[in-house]
């Protein structure tokens, strides 16, 4: 079966999204996913100008082997425009393998290993009543768990508060997430002593609230320093968190060891990274207690597959990144992933807007506050490629963070 097209479609319903399209000479498309959220089209050319042309004549079954193939003869490895074009390779091919073999990918990975995966959502408010309400209303969507991000006093900004408009059905949202459209990144404010002084209290009221059973997840998002963090994650522990995120910028590795040693609080991290090397210590060293690659970041789902089952001797599970900047194909490919291993843990779902899944139809279902891939042959995931163009491209871009006294923090 031999790789005969392939196309690069860039598509803007709600927001921007990559997506790799492959057809075999015996008429079989796969779809993968390369969205590099705010810098979408370094890659498209990564794709376009130096991966296209090297598929096209290749065996379409081969997906180890063209995975090492791109990955070793491009001599210049790992990095997130490299990783997120290889991933839409890794998961177009075996898109295209589930498809000839007539069976969901996760039966090609091992088969089901549970009925379906939890999901957690963005719950968010300037205020507690805000908060509260946003909690009650992802509850009434069915989920069973929810991310806790809040507005802090003094502060204007609020990471995550866009979840907000997509409850309140806004149009303004750019598909529910922090990215904007426009030409230049929005900048906003941030001050982490007020951040770690108010957390705890809100922490506390929602307890107070929701009772004890709700498991409850934050995203610290990179900003603090690793004795802050161990600050915070030691003042949280009365509430029980299901586990704190990203409490640390992710490229200092380092950092996790100082902040284990002080809290009991379960630690998630990865979902900026792009292969094993970024994570390699910190699951072998038992530092993290769960892994947040995403297929679509971390060279897809061959990889994806292999730092799970790792994981899982350590007795880490999964915790898949999936913000709507994933799209519909690459979170297909992540729930093939979670449904087949032994340890999978927790997946984060914002839920794509209607242009999205109008563009994307996909075969994934949520109910009872269990996603599932559905059972179609392949990821499930079929592009209308005539309406994709009919949302061309549009700059966006993530904000970034200045403090008071104007120095650019992490955001
Ligand atoms: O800011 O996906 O846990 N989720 C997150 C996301 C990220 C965006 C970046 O593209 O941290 O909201
Ligand atoms: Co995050």
């Amino acid at each position: 079966m031999i790789i005969e097209r392939a196309e690069v479609i860039v598509t803007s319903p709600n927001r921007n999204f990559v997506t790799l399209r492959l057809q075999t000479d015996e008429g079989h498309v796969g779809l993968g996913d390369a969205t590099l959220n705010g810098r979408e089209m370094a890659v498209v050319a990564y794709l376009k100008d130096h991966v296209v042309p090297l598929l096209l004549g290749l065996d379409a079954h081969k997906i180890e082997d063209t995975w090492q193939f791109l990955y070793r003869s491009s001599y210049w490895r790992r990095g997130p425009v490299t990783m997120a074009a290889i991933a839409a390779v890794d998961m177009a091919l075996w898109d295209i393998k589930g498809k000839a073999a007539n069976m969901p990918v996760y039966q090609l990975l091992g088969g089901a290993s549970r009925t379906g995966l939890m999901a957690y959502g963005h719950a968010s408010g300037v205020d507690t009543e805000q908060l509260f309400d946003s909690i009650r209303q992802h509850q009434e969507l069915g989920y069973r768990s929810v991310r806790v991000q809040t507005g802090v006093p003094g502060l204007k900004a609020i990471y995550g508060i866009a979840a907000q408009s997509m409850l309140d059905g806004g149009e303004e949202r750019y598909d529910h997430e922090p990215a904007r459209r426009g030409p230049k990144p929005a900048e906003e404010d941030w001050d982490t002593q007020k951040y770690m002084r108010h957390l705890p209290t809100v922490f506390e009221a929602v307890r107070n609230e929701f009772g004890p059973d709700l498991p409850l997840l934050h995203d610290g998002h990179h900003r603090m320093t690793p004795i802050q963090a161990a600050k915070l994650g030691k003042s949280l522990e009365p509430y029980d968190l299901f586990w704190l995120e990203d409490c640390t910028p992710a490229e200092n590795q380092d950092a996790l060891r100082l902040v284990r040693q002080h809290t009991i609080t379960p630690l998630a991290i990865g979902e900026i990274f792009n292969t094993i090397w970024d994570i390699q210590g910190l699951i072998s060293e038992q530092l993290i207690d769960y892994v947040r690659t995403a297929s679509t970041h971390f060279g897809g789902i061959s990889p994806l597959k292999k730092v799970m089952d790792f994981a899982a001797q350590y007795q880490i599970k999964s915790g898949c990144h999936g913000p709507t900047d994933i799209s519909p194909v690459g979170f297909a490919a992540q729930l093939h992933v979670g449904l087949a291993i032994h340890n999978f843990g927790i997946q984060e779902y914002m839920q794509h807007g209607t242009r999205t899944n109008e563009v994307f139809q996909q075969s994934m279902t949520f109910e009872n506050g269990l996603l599932h891939p559905g059972d179609q042959p392949g990821l499930g995931v079929e592009l209308d490629v005539d309406g994709a163009g009919k949302y061309p491209y549009e700059q966006a871009y993530l904000p970034f963070n200045r403090l008071s006294d104007g120095t650019v923090h992490d955001w």
